[in-house]
């Protein structure tokens, strides 16, 4: 295939999955590549257009993965890519730390336009979601003076040393990468499947044991996911978020919102913490902020933000020249093409498709999150025992149909779908196609 090769608008498969050249190209992998980084499904992607990614023996996938919720935009957006090829040619990369640029500061206005923050905002760029949430946790604990930080069962928050301590999963994030940085502790996340608590009562033992176990006067930020990520779509319940960013603010404690994986029109608005009108002292993003290429950011509460000294904050890359140059663009078509809506609609289809299937599958406990960021929690049928094996079954089924699905959740039960905001409605009906038939065939 070359470049001027239309891609097929619908999943379209020409070999058995991985076909004969994605087998080669594993095979050098497997020579070549550490063990310790996860092998998915081991098709080779050569192109992408929209939800579409197309391989290198020419099959044609339908994505409902975006990469782990980053090319929301979809894949071969041409006014990204041009914004890109725009600023490649023009320079690289000078270090915003050395010598500044335009497109640094232009993602910063447009962080600080949209993010769910009260008042006056600064930012900061970085190059990981990882990056972004250790830069927050130094914000806050530079701007309190105090050292504890609090994070909640399930959650993700990265792989680095420390967000290694505040990621909630022991295999395959942890496991013999000890120790882990001090002063983190853990409390327990509203997940109203399992614990059927109302938010302000969820919320009211989370407290008690942040009151009880760490003391406000020695915690510096409270951490959370709005919607919690890799845990398995966890939304809390209504009320919770609220009553616990409350009572940050009435202690002296930051709340932060981790939205690396929620945010960027995902849920049905820019941000998760939207949806009840909750807003955060500091918010983390990447992911979905520039279409694919690797940039993060810090959006907080000016006071907060320059409580940090000059030269306390930076990297060799952050906010790199092409990275800025993609996130400007991408935002522009996000808010354009109103993204968010979209999210919206497909939302409700995904929904209905799945709780319609939940009804006559009992292996599904629970259909649950927001916009186009939607999973189904697999159980053995009549209980909350997960059912790891099934969910594996689901992804494995779809990924040889050309249809690529991933799990996730703390008991790896959850099959989660974060489709491209830009796919069409047939690809979203054949996509759900193949994910019911999975779901039946492993469930009944
Ligand atoms: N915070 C909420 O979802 C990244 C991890 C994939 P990085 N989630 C995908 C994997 O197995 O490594 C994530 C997230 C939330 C932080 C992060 C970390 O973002 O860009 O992967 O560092």
């Amino acid at each position: 295939m070359t470049a001027a090769t239309p891609i097929p608008t619908s999943r379209t498969l020409v070999t058995a999955l991985p076909g004969p050249r994605s087998q080669e190209l594993q095979s050098r992998r497997v020579a070549a590549v550490a063990t310790g980084v996860s092998k998915g499904f081991p098709v080779f992607i050569e192109r992408g257009a929209g939800a579409i990614v197309v391989d290198v023996d020419g099959n044609a996938l339908l994505d409902l993965g975006s990469g782990i919720a980053v090319t929301s935009i979809g894949h071969g957006v041409t006014t990204v890519s041009a914004a890109i090829a725009e600023q490649a040619d023009r320079f690289l990369h000078t270090c915003f730390m050395v010598t500044p640029y335009e497109g640094y500061v232009a993602v910063c206005e447009a962080l600080n336009a949209i993010a769910p923050v009260p008042g006056e905002k600064r930012s900061a760029l970085f190059n990981s979601g990882a990056e972004a949430v250790e830069n927050a946790v130094k914000i806050a604990r530079s701007a309190t003076g105090k050292p504890a930080i609090a994070v909640f069962d399930h959650a993700y928050h990265g792989r680095t040393n420390l967000t290694m301590a505040l990621t909630a999963k022991n295999m395959p994030y942890k496991h013999r990468f000890g120790p882990f940085a001090p002063d983190i502790y853990r409390v327990p996340m509203s997940y109203p499947f399992r614990d059927h608590l109302s938010g302000p009562d969820a919320a009211a033992r989370a407290i008690s044991q942040l009151e009880a176990q760490i003391g406000a006067t020695n915690l510096a930020a409270v951490l959370i996911e709005p919607i919690q990520g890799e845990g398995g779509f966890i939304v809390p319940a209504p009320g919770f978020l609220g009553a616990i960013a409350d009572w940050c603010r009435a202690n002296d404690v930051v709340f932060i919102a981790d939205e690396i994986q929620s945010g960027f029109c995902r849920t049905g608005d820019w941000f998760a913490l939207n949806d009840e009108g909750v807003t955060a002292d500091l918010v983390t993003t990447a992911k979905g902020i520039a279409g694919g290429m690797p940039l993060a950011a810090v959006t907080g509460r000016a006071d907060l933000m320059e409580a940090v000294h000059e030269g306390g904050l930076g990297g060799t890359y952050g906010g790199n020249p092409v990275a800025c140059a993609a996130a400007v663009a991408a935002i522009s078509v996000m808010e354009e093409t109103d993204l968010a809506a979209r999210a919206r609609s497909i939302g409700k289809v995904m929904t209905s498709a799945l709780r319609t299937l939940s009804e006559r599958l009992d292996g599904i406990g629970d259909v649950r999150g927001r916009g186009a960021m939607i999973a189904v929690e697999l159980v053995e049928p009549g209980t909350l025992n997960p059912n790891a094996a099934a969910a594996k079954a689901v992804v494995a089924a779809c990924n040889a149909e050309g249809v690529l699905v991933l799990s996730c959740g703390t008991y790896g039960n959850v099959i989660r779908l974060l489709p491209p905001l830009v796919i069409t409605d047939e690809q979203l009906h054949d996509g759900l196609t193949v994910l019911a038939g999975a779901l039946e065939a492993a469930l009944s």
